[in-house]
């Protein structure tokens, strides 16, 4: 492998879910693969999870690991080609990337939709700058578009739980006061649409998402419909991705809001969330907390789809 941008590039599910129980089993089997490479991992934007797990499953390969806040420390950076930098940016983009990539083996790029342009966001502009310019394989830590590595740690989760070969998968949009990306429902819903589940995306009128992520699955715009029999209740909160509405918050409808009667509505259904999470405004305090909540499973399978990934680019080295 040499970038990874996407879950698709995971190819057959169930060698990559094989991988990942090997190396939730053997975390250390694989320290000589990583000796003496750096991982470089480049935040454009906050993380928890994905710099914590990113750099223990770096760790678990025995890798060396630099971490850099782009706002924190480092020189403001201009983006844009052609413009006459005479203001708060000293540097450009086009010259810290390949500087950076002097540096490291791999880097890991966290660089979130802007909003400002729906066409600049859905181009990935600064994830494809990296994959171009530095000179190193790159990974996905949530692009624009799309969390790969989220994405993956949610399949292998839901592999862990399901009771049934088919199970019904319902991703539902919840309220939050601020403009988030769609990043990760736009990959959640390119990785379901890659098992074979059944899916329904829920979420109310406005809140449409770009069809080639949505694909095979069914929109229902009734949550209590959608939410009938469900097996794993998949809540996320985005903005608006159609037209003039692109990047906007349109509702924070908190009836909306995932809570003990909706998820009697399910079939004893499994709450999942990518954190962080605003509690009473995503799901309730008493939902997050129940014993069918597997947003700490999740987060935990960070490490592991973050080894998996890291193996295969340190194995194409
Ligand atoms: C981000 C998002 O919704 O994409 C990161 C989630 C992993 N969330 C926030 O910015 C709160
Ligand atoms: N789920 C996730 O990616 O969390 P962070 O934003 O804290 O990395």
């Amino acid at each position: 492998m040499k970038h990874f941008t996407s879950v698709t590039q995971l190819g057959d599910l169930t060698a990559a879910f094989e991988k990942a129980r090997y190396v939730k089993e053997n975390p250390f089997a694989d320290q000589n693969l990583g000796r003496n490479r750096t991982l470089l991992m480049i935040f454009f934007n906050s993380s928890l999870r994905t710099r914590l797990s990113t750099q223990k499953a770096a760790m678990n390969l025995g890798m060396n690991v630099i971490v850099l806040d782009i706002n924190q420390g480092a020189w403001k950076l201009e983006t844009e080609r052609g413009v006459v930098m005479d203001g708060d940016k000293p540097e450009h983009l086009l010259e810290a990337i390949p500087v950076m990539g002097c540096y490291c083996d791999v880097i890991g790029v966290r660089s979130f939709a802007r909003f400002e342009s729906r066409e600049y966001d859905y181009n990935e502009t600064i994830l494809e700058q990296f994959i171009r310019y530095s000179g190193k394989p790159v990974f996905s830590m949530e692009a624009a578009t799309r969390h790969p590595l989220q994405t993956f740690a949610d399949m292998i989760t839901i592999e862990e739980y399901k009771t049934k070969a088919r199970p019904k998968i319902v991703m539902t949009w919840a309220p939050h006061p601020k403009a988030l990306p769609q990043a990760v429902p736009n990959s959640f819903a390119e990785g379901i649409n890659m098992t074979g589940y059944e899916f329904v995306i829920t979420h109310p009128h406005g809140y449409e998402l770009d069809p080639a992520f949505v694909g095979n699955a069914k929109v229902e715009y009734d949550q209590d419909k959608a939410l009938e029999g469900a097996d794993f209740v998949y809540a996320k909160n985005w903005a608006a991705y159609s037209g003039d509405n692109y990047g906007k918050v349109l509702s924070t409808d908190r009836s909306w809001t995932v809570d003990s009667r909706k998820m009697a509505l399910t079939d004893n259904a499994y709450f999942m969330h990518c954190l962080p999470v605003r509690r009473n405004m995503i799901v309730t305090d008493d939902v997050i907390e129940s014993e069918r909540s597997l947003v700490i499973p999740e987060a935990a399978n960070r490490v592991v789809s973050a080894q998996v990934i890291l193996k295969e680019i340190l194995q194409g080295l």
